[in-house]
């Protein structure tokens, strides 16, 4: 099997991302996806609604920028085409040329796509991996799903969309914001990782970071915040 340049095949599918080392964040009993921006009204979706919309599947490959791919990954959720002609497009004020949308997880970890990313063919607001309802490692309630960009473009815990009329700029920042600064457009088979530094820079750079975020992304992780037995534990019942 193929993978994009630069990108290594890792056994399983490993929780990552900016969150760290921190558990995931606490789904809201009535989760919904707030939409903001270029809409008449600012209003909320119930996660309810969006599973009114058609099923679709999907199994891709996920490529994370580090350059980590998980292969044959098997999503369920609504396309996210179907999502945004349904049930954002009927709500844009008039004459609005949407360029960009903005996505924000209930962590706080944000991407910005451009309508035309957004709308292709295979992007998911994804709620069930290989068989199961997402877990806190892999975004519950929903996530987005989008394996022709890098991991970064695919927020977990999905809670809110911005539809802006213009791309907007990130603030200019440190080293630390240079070195992650999201590329536009983010596609694996293009290796567009980074939005300003080249791909040769930062590929041994974010190779070189690779395990040990992993193993602190780990850390936080629903899995390993069971407590290994303890030899006390053993015959008390
Ligand atoms: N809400 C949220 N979404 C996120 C992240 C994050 O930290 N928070 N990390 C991103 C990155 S860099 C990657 S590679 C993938 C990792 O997804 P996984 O933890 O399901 O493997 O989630 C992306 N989406
Ligand atoms: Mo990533």
């Amino acid at each position: 099997m193929t993978l994009p340049p630069g990108q290594r095949r890792i056994e399983g599918f490993p929780r990552f991302g900016a969150h760290l080392a921190r558990p995931a964040p606490t789904v809201p009993a009535d989760p919904v996806i707030e939409i903001r921006g270029a809409v008449t009204e600012a209003f909320d979706v119930p996660l309810a609604t969006v599973d009114t919309l058609p099923r679709r599947e999907l199994t891709a490959d996920f490529h994370c920028v580090a350059g980590w791919s998980a292969t044959g990954l098997r999503w369920e959720g609504v396309s996210f085409e179907t999502f945004y002609r349904s049930v954002i497009a009927p709500a844009l004020t008039p004459d609005t040329v949407v360029t960009h949308l903005g996505f924000r997880g209930l962590d706080g970890y944000r991407s910005i796509v451009s309508i035309q990313d957004a709308l292709a063919d295979n992007v998911l607001i994804a709620e069930r991996l290989d068989g199961h309802p997402l877990d806190g490692d892999h975004g519950a309630p929903a996530r987005l799903v989008s394996p022709a960009q890098y991991g970064y473009v695919s927020i977990k815990h999905l809670c809110r969309i911005d539809v802006h009329t213009a791309e907007t700029l990130p603030r200019v920042s440190p080293l630390s914001d240079l070195l992650f600064r999201a590329h536009p457009r983010a596609r694996v088979w293009a290796e567009e990782r980074n939005g300003v530094l080249p791909t040769w820079l930062v590929r041994p750079v974010y190779r070189a970071l690779k395990a040990p975020l992993l193993y602190i992304c780990a850390r936080g992780s629903g899995q390993s915040r069971t407590p290994p037995p303890r030899r006390m534990d053993r015959g008390s019942g």
